[in-house]
């Protein structure tokens, strides 16, 4: 099976990040594209960081040849739903994908993600996900997204820190890694911590895999189905059915 993981910002060395981590744990047979969003900000750290970069994702998913699954590898899951409109290909976010797997070998976990004001994103997520009996509390470091890959940064002695402190204070006994750039470090942070550490790169690609291996589909009845055809005007007068070519010609089906 083929999985198109995405690092929906423009930083190309945090996809070779991202795109390591994919295959130290993907199976054999399967192949792993990664691709990173040609238009959007260079790290996604807010609201309006992850509005914007949706359209780079958007094409991301639109263009190149067809996948049996995607990955949305920022931890926000920007997008996610409007991705799973577009394609019969289960689409997975990190963020989604790291807490499910924390519930399956913790009875509570603790987030621990970059700056501050995106600690609320998370929070909000954890809602959405009806996570709230599993996640104790999400944690900042103030770590920045692209301080993560400076090797001069003390970012990894920071992470180490919190995370240490979540396990005193928040009665958890699992760590989710709340940023993709941060997917090298699970396994150090696990031998430290002696807790499960997750990365939500790796469990987004094994429940793709399995996922994908039921036989399983994204819906087209309901809120998941193809976009509506309609014009759109302006900068996106080519994303509508109304006029331009980059419609989707169908639900992309799953290569
Ligand atoms: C991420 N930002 O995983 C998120 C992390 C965050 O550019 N990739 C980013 O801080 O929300």
């Amino acid at each position: 099976m083929r999985i198109k993981l995405i690092n929906p910002n423009t930083t190309s060395s945090m996809t070779d990040l991202i795109g390591a981590a994919a295959r130290a744990v993907a199976a054999e047979r399967t192949e792993i594209i990664t691709t990173t969003s040609r238009s959007g900000p260079a790290s996604i750290e807010g609201h309006f960081d992850e509005a914007m970069s949706v359209i780079g994702l958007v094409d991301e998913i639109l263009e190149g040849p067809p996948a049996d699954a995607y990955v949305i590898a920022c931890f926000g899951d920007p997008g996610l739903l409007a991705a799973r409109e577009l394609t019969d290909a289960p689409v997975f976010g990190i963020a989604e994908a790291a807490m499910h797997a924390a519930t399956f070998v913790s009875t509570g976990f603790s987030v621990v993600t970059t700056l501050e004001r995106t600690r609320i994103i998370t929070e909000h997520l954890v809602r959405s996900y009806g996570m709230e009996h599993h996640c104790r509390r999400v944690r900042a470091t103030d770590v920045p997204v692209l301080e993560l890959e400076n090797p001069k940064s003390n970012a990894r002695a920071t992470i180490l820190a919190e995370c240490e402190q979540a396990l005193l204070e928040d009665q958890s006994s699992a760590i989710v890694l709340g940023c993709a750039g941060m997917a090298d470090l699970a396994l150090y942070l696990e031998d430290r911590l002696q807790v499960p550490v997750i990365d939500g790169v790796a469990a987004a690609v094994k429940f793709a895999e399995a996922i994908v291996g039921m036989g399983l589909k994204t819906s087209k009845r309901g809120d998941l189905a193809l976009p509506l055809p309609k014009i759109y005007r302006g900068k996106l007068s080519g994303y509508g059915s109304g006029t331009g070519p980059v419609t989707p010609p169908a639900v992309l089906k799953a290569s």
